[in-house]
């Protein structure tokens, strides 16, 4: 069966033949060029290479002259071996050759001995015993007769050929079976019916001819089907007109095998994937006027992307890919592909506490909690994930500096204070709306991290508030739930950085994190 590159080879594969013609004529077409050695020999090889790639199946190349002399053909007899090709098939045509069925008439052949001594130097240069090299006469093609076809197979069989392609053009199969009737059987016969489709094969067979190239059909079919698909696609300028009609993008997965490679890179690639999922709390409208009429505040663009687009990318350069969303306001305008999400559909009336609960069954392994409407540098997360401890958040140390107008509902007063050359890990005592601003040590950033003990003790907090506390669990804010867990006896460990973040909670926050460096 024909081949022209690595996908048509694996088709042909799927398809159940047994061995592929690595066709001049469709090759070149599929390159744009003429069936003229328009393309290098070396131009060729490096289609074949991704077709040996590409399918076990034997490859005999369609070699035309050998491109140039005994010298050249022996060359190329090593170059296929080195690429796993099984045979090649040499005409004894005149260099730059034509295609058969292009005024075969005025086409040249070669010199019988000149041939010959084509086929010995390929012969002699192969060092694998089972490649197999194809001579194939034009006699025919070019207008000679029967006398001059066998005069020439026999002495190519004589030289060492391991097979005789014998061409023709005509509609019906006369000259080849001609042939046949009198051929010596010195070596097996190939042929290839393309201008005699409507004969049945077995009337070969019968003869015992059993090597047929289908020559140029996959290229065909394609060359149709995209005529007529992409006059559709242009006349219609619908997706739809073709939608049925064409392989699903999954296909294209399969016969790339996109499944190995997802397999080896567990098997080889160093474990960049953290153990930790992330969840954003963005479920909230915000208090941006006109600019959330269709989308909530965290699908707002920041620098050209949504505020949650810079989170997600922020996320996974940590390793950090199992990522959900809390969805409530305008929730189809939050459509990322690729991501779990978890609607709150009674955001008007409840708070970050029932919005968390909302993603319940997320809440399990190491998580990283966010608020959806903050953006921060790599610093940020990377402070957070490396200081110890299994319940941590990430605290501001400079938030008195910020020129924030409004009162801040996440200030935190910790066990100590941050100090730029201090490890930083004190411990939070209260956080939230009960703090005084006076005794605040820093602000929550609206990063918290749990690890996995942590992360049950969590779900089980919120099933318990559930069941006892329904009013705290639907206004709540996570601030409620942080001092909970002190008073419980846990350790929330307070990661303190220095600015490098923004929170996003009304227009002018949206012009300065513009600006803001390190965003
Ligand atoms: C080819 O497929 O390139 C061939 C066969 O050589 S034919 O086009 O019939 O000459
Ligand atoms: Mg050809």
């Amino acid at each position: 069966m024909e081949a022209h590159n690595g996908l048509s080879a694996k088709l042909a594969q799927e398809a159940g033949f047994e061995a592929l013609w690595a066709s001049g004529l469709a090759i070149s077409a599929a390159l744009g060029v003429r069936d003229n050695n328009e393309a290098s020999w070396t131009q060729v090889l490096e289609v074949l290479e991704f077709m040996s790639d590409a399918s076990s199946l034997p490859i005999l190349l369609d070699g035309d002259t050998g491109y140039g002399n005994f010298n050249n053909a022996r060359r190329l007899v090593r170059k296929l071996e080195q690429r796993n090709i099984a045979g090649v098939c040499l005409e004894d045509k005149l260099f730059p050759k034509t295609n058969s069925f292009i005024d075969g008439e005025k086409q040249l052949l070669a010199a019988v001995d000149e041939f010959c001594g084509k086929i010995r130097a390929a012969k002699d240069t192969q060092r694998d015993p089972d490649f197999v090299l194809v001579a194939r006469t034009e006699a025919f093609i070019a207008g000679w007769g029967l006398e001059e076809a066998l005069l020439r197979a026999t002495a190519y069989a004589e030289s060492g050929a391991d097979a005789i392609l014998v061409h023709s053009k005509r509609k019906d199969s006369e000259e080849v079976l001609n042939f046949i009737e009198h051929w010596s059987n010195a070596v097996p016969v190939v042929i290839v019916p393309t201008k005699y489709p409507t004969e049945p094969l077995s009337r070969f067979t019968r003869k015992g001819i059993y090597n047929f190239i289908f020559a140029n059909h996959s290229l065909r079919t394609v060359i149709s089907a995209l005529q007529e698909n992409l006059r559709k696609l242009r006349e219609s300028a619908d997706l739809m007109s073709i939608e049925e009609s064409i392989a699903p993008v999954e296909e294209i997965f399969r016969l790339q095998d996109v499944q190995e490679l997802k397999q080896s890179e567990k098997r080889y690639l160093p474990e960049s994937e953290s153990r930790a999922r992330a969840l954003v709390l963005a479920a909230s409208k915000g208090d941006f006027g006109h600019l959330v009429q269709d989308r909530p505040k965290c699908m707002l663009y920041l620098r050209g992307k949504p505020i949650l687009s810079w989170q997600f990318e922020a996320f996974r350069r940590q390793g950090i890919n199992t990522i959900g969303v809390v969805r409530g306001y305008c929730k189809d305008a939050v459509d990322f592909a690729g991501l779990q999400y978890f609607d709150n559909d009674r955001y008007r009336e409840t708070g970050e506490l029932y919005s968390l609960y909302t993603a319940r069954e997320f809440l399990k392994g190491d998580i990283l909690i966010a608020y959806g409407d903050i953006v921060f540098d790599d610093i940020i997360l990377q402070n957070l994930l490396a200081h110890p401890g299994k319940i941590k958040i990430g605290v501001d140390a400079s938030w008195k500096v910020r020129r924030r107008t409004d009162l801040r509902r996440d200030l935190v007063v910790t066990t100590g204070a941050f100090t730029p050359i201090g490890d930083n890990c004190c411990k939070l005592i209260s956080a939230g709306s009960r703090v005084d601003r006076e005794e605040a040590t820093g602000e929550w950033i609206g990063l918290l991290f749990l690890e996995k003990e942590k992360t049950a003790r969590v779900a089980q907090l919120l099933d318990e508030m559930a069941a006892r506390e329904p009013e705290t669990l639907k206004k709540g804010e996570l601030s409620h739930l942080l001092n909970r867990l002190v008073e419980n006896g846990e350790t929330v460990t307070a990661a303190f950085s220095y600015g490098h973040w923004q929170d996003l909670d009304e227009e002018q926050d949206l012009l300065s994190a513009e600006h803001a460096p390190g965003i």
